[in-house]
Order: structure tokens, then sequence, then C-alpha cells
């Protein structure tokens, strides 16, 4: 079965990648917000949210369930797609690391649907939804090392040094585990 061949931690803005999708860290109601979210709808002008308003009214009435994603436009990004998808809340009495393995796995579900080769995720859950990037980053590599996907590359993209040294190091672990 097909796996992503090369897999990466840049530093960076997701908005800038000229990859054929940006996975965006998105909420239930897919109507935008802060973080990567407001960055993604900022940069990408306007027809992004109204792709998010129609999937809400048609396939969505409830907002979109937490682990599941789903595609739009990047409008004006260099990308061609957004993959929204949303992730868990931390919790420190409950483990919701499925929920964050299965935001990665549906993004790349979705990416085959559009035919997407390069895929940039940021650091899903790791800023309002507050899941330590110590524990996030292992999750992520081993949701997207693990995936049956035909996307070939994936790039996390970490806004800044200490998220990038945290994904850089998982990345490395779970290499050298195979
Ligand atoms: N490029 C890459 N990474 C970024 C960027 C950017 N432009 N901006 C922020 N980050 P967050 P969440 C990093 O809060 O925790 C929104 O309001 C940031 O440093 O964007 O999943 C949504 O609407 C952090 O490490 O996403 C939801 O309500 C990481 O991206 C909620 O926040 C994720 O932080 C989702 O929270």
């Amino acid at each position: 079965m097909p796996h992503v061949f090369s897999i990466t931690a840049i530093q960076g803005d997701i908005t800038d990648q000229q990859v054929d999708a940006v996975v965006n860290a998105a909420n239930h109601s897919l109507m935008g917000g802060g973080g990567v979210d407001g960055a993604i709808h900022r940069r990408g002008g306007p027809r992004i949210k109204e792709e998010c308003k129609r999937l809400r009214a048609e396939r969505y009435p409830d907002g979109l369930p937490t682990g599941q994603a789903v595609a739009t436009t990047a409008g004006d990004l260099p990308a061609r797609w957004v993959i929204h998808t949303v992730g868990p809340t931390y919790s420190r009495s409950e483990d919701r690391s499925h929920l964050l393995a299965s935001c990665h796995t549906e993004a790349l579900r979705v990416a085959d649907e559009l035919g997407a080769k390069k895929v940039a995720f940021p650091a899903i859950s790791t800023g309002a939804y507050g899941y330590p990037l110590e524990e996030a980053a292992p999750i992520a590599v081993r949701a997207v090392m693990d995936a049956d996907t035909h996307v070939e590359e994936v790039r996390f993209v970490l806004f800044d040094a200490d998220a990038h040294r945290i994904y850089e190091d998982a990345l490395r672990a779970a290499q050298g585990s195979g």
C-alpha cells in the first residue's frame, strides 16, 4: 500500500506554501477564527468563506465534527485547495490522540480525492486548543507515516523555532524507529 514518500518539518507561515493543499486548523463552524485559520482566511480572501458557508448549509448543518476534514478552494493563496479539519481541544483527563491522528488521516484521504500530491500541515490543536507540542508532534508524525495514501509529500509548517525543533525531533524519532 502507498505511503507518503517525503515528510519534512520547516519553520514558516503556512499561507506562503507552494503546495497543492494546505490544511487548516479550523473549528466546527468553518466560519474562521484566530491562529492559522485567521491567517488562511485573511490571505486566501472571501471565496474560502463562501464555500465554507455552502458546506455548512448543504453538508454540515451542525458543523464539521472533530477529526473530520473537508476541502474548499484556496482562493488567493498559492495553494490550490484548503483542507479544513477540526482538531480536539486538549484534555488532561481524557486521551484524545485518536482524534488528532484522525485529522491527519482524514485530511490525507480528502487530498487523495482531490488528487493533491503535496500537502502542508500546521501543528493542529497546539495553539488555541491547548495541545502540548511534545504530545501533538509524535501523534501527527505517526499518523502521516502510517497513512495509506497517494500523497507524495507532506510538509509540517511550524510558525516558531520551538515548534519546529519539536516536530523535527518527532520526525527523527519516528523515522529512526521505522
Ligand atoms: N502558519 C503556520 N502556523 C501557524 C500560523 C501560520 N500562519 N499561525 C499560527 N500558527 P491554532 P488550534 C501555529 O490556534 O490549536 C482558531 O481560532 C500556532 O503557533 O491556529 O487547532 C480556529 O478557528 C500553533 O502552533 O489552532 C479554532 O477555533 C498552531 O499553528 C482554533 O483556533 C495551531 O494553532 C483551533 O485551534
